[in-house]
């Protein structure tokens, strides 16, 4: 295996020998590079077939699925991804006979046919990431297919809300199949950037579908603590799966709580309605072995992340979508147009003990663009007023490194005139310090999940036109982004397109840009590793 899509890539070089440090296995990681090769092959069968007038929408749906089962923390199961890659023998069958019928020619040269799980596994070794044997075009093709990544996490979940836009599938497509040809380094360059357009274009679509199917985000008091009664605990980022489970559960006695990036369910108007619907409980994804433990009763897991399950809670652990992993329960797709069925997690709910109280209290969030530009002339004031001198975008991934206390101590040691604006579960590093507000305004403004990244810079927009400004840089904004995994790879490339500079990140630079490639984006962009707490706040409050 190799693997170095993540930040916690083994040494910061990559995972190589036998296990990730994610935990998945160096055989799930051999047969993932598998899909990708043929996901690339696919795409180029598929490119020729949607010019030729071939129906661009299922095609679409099955490469951002299957881009999606590869993220980090989101499946670590052989047999679900070995099921992927007949798939896409299968679909290139079906696009290849469309073609045939229309007279043309089909190339089915950069796609490997299924035949056993041995064989597979000794093709890996020919077409893994290390198989590009110039480090910066390697670089740069990774960057481009970690970005697509995300972009299909986001894209599935505007997706099965029935928010579609086949612009955005067709350029995943066009794009893994210009991964296959021999393209020069401006011209992945070019195609990075056209990546971030691609992930800013999906953010506002998942904006668009989770505003209108559950309303605007709103300002929430969440509450930390627990009930009397036995519990759900829902984690990932599909609202879709939340409003089902929070339907199915009304009058049976079982709450349901969430659990990491589905803490900003809490801030839904059309989630609040029901009484059911305690509070979150615990902390970021990381500390889920722990946390799941504590909750006593079963966990839903909607996407990443998925840390590989002890054997003491491990009965109670359900996947449902794209995640995965061998001996947990899955609850299986939508038919027809019907829900899931979170009949078994609710009957196995109703046995279990009430969650065991681990924090008390109330977290304030439900900052999204709607809610601060409500607040727009109390902003605009306190900034006119010199109250709030500084806002400092902190979003993206919480993840174990002891370094990301850096992230807390920064946020504690913030001037009382700045506001910290998150998104992403980075923000459990800081959101239950009580940093205070300024004039009412709470210092931690949280928009919600890490693809609510797109409110923050909607915000930053608006106030860029409120100033009347001509450039974002020139507001007192600041970015510190803490990445993780493939999702926040989209965010930052977004963040690039919509020409946004000097942003810091951490708590390490990718381990999958050469240093060439890192070169560029430092010149272009002037981004800039995270260094010690008291030199990058005094770097910051100088507008550096
Ligand atoms: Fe956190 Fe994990 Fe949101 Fe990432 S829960 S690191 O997948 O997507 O942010
Ligand atoms: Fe390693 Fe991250 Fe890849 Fe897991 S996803 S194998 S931790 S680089």
């Amino acid at each position: 295996m190799f693997c170095y899509q993540c930040q916690e890539a083994m040494h910061g070089i990559g995972c190589s020998v036998e296990k990730g440090i994610c935990g998945k296995e160096d055989h799930t990681s051999d047969l993932m590079d598998v899909l990708i090769y043929n996901l690339k092959g696919l795409s180029v069968i598929a490119r020729q077939a949607i010019s030729n007038g071939f129906d661009p929408k299922p095609i679409g749906k099955f490469v951002s699925e299957s881009l999606f089962m590869t993220i980090t923390n989101v499946n670590f199961d052989d047999e679900r991804v070995i099921e992927q890659i007949k798939q896409t023998n299968a679909q290139a069958k079906l696009l290849g006979s469309f073609l045939s019928s229309k007279g043309k020619n089909v190339s089915y040269s950069n796609l490997y046919e299924f035949e056993t799980k041995q064989k597979a596994l000794e093709f890996s070794k020919s077409i893994g990431v290390l198989s590009e044997t110039n480090e910066d075009i390697r670089s740069l093709k990774e960057l481009i297919v970690y970005g697509l990544k995300g972009m299909a996490a986001y894209y599935d979940h505007a997706s099965v809300l029935g928010f579609e836009d086949e612009s955005i599938t067709s350029f995943m497509i066009d794009t893994l199949a210009q991964l296959t040809e021999n393209l020069s380094q401006d011209e992945l360059i070019s195609l990075v950037m056209k990546t971030g357009e691609f992930s800013v274009k999906t953010m506002e679509l998942l904006d668009k579908a989770n505003t209108s199917t559950y309303g605007n985000p709103e300002i929430t008091k969440v509450s930390i603590g627990t009930r009397n009664r036995p519990g759900i605990l829902i984690s990932g980022h599909d609202l879709k799966d939340m409003e089902e489970l929070l339907e199915q559960t009304k009058n049976t006695g079982v709450d349901v709580y969430t659990h990491g990036e589905m803490l900003p369910a809490n801030y839904y108007p059309k989630f609040k309605k029901y009484d059911h619907f305690v509070g979150n409980y615990g902390n970021a994804w990381w500390l889920q072995t722990k946390e799941f433990e504590s909750f006593n009763g079963p966990i839903l897991m909607t996407t990443n992340c998925l840390v590989p399950p002890r054997d003491s809670y491990k009965d109670r652990v359900f996947t449902t979508g794209v995640v995965g992993y061998p001996g947990l329960k899955h609850i299986p797709d939508r038919k027809d147009g019907r829900p899931k069925d979170f009949s078994p997690i609710i009957e196995m709910a109703k046995k279990c003990p009430p969650p065991t109280q681990i924090e008390t209290g109330t977290i304030v969030g439900g900052f999204a663009h709607n809610q601060v530009l409500a607040l727009a002339d109390k902003v605009i004031e306190a900034v006119n007023s010199g109250a709030i001198k500084r806002f400092v975008v902190m979003a993206g991934c919480d993840g174990r490194h002891n370094t990301r206390k850096y992230y807390t101590n920064l946020a504690e040691s913030l001037p009382k005139d700045t506001v910290i604006l998150t998104a992403g579960c980075a923000k459990y590093r800081y959101n239950k310090l009580n940093l205070g507000d300024i004039n009412g305004i709470p210092r931690v403004l949280d928009a919600g999940q890490c693809n609510d990244s797109y409110s923050l810079a909607v915000i930053a927009l608006k106030l860029k036109e409120a100033f009347g400004l001509d450039d974002i840089n020139k507001l007192p904004v600041s970015y510190d982004i803490a990445w993780y995994e493939q999702k926040a790879v989209t965010v930052f490339l977004a963040l690039l397109y919509l020409g946004v500079k000097g942003i810091r990140l951490g708590p390490t630079l990718p381990a999958f840009l050469s240093p060439n490639v890192a070169k560029v984006i430092v010149e272009n962009f002037d981004v800039k590793p995270i260094g010690e707490v008291q030199q990058d706040l005094e770097l910051i409050m100088q507008g550096k």
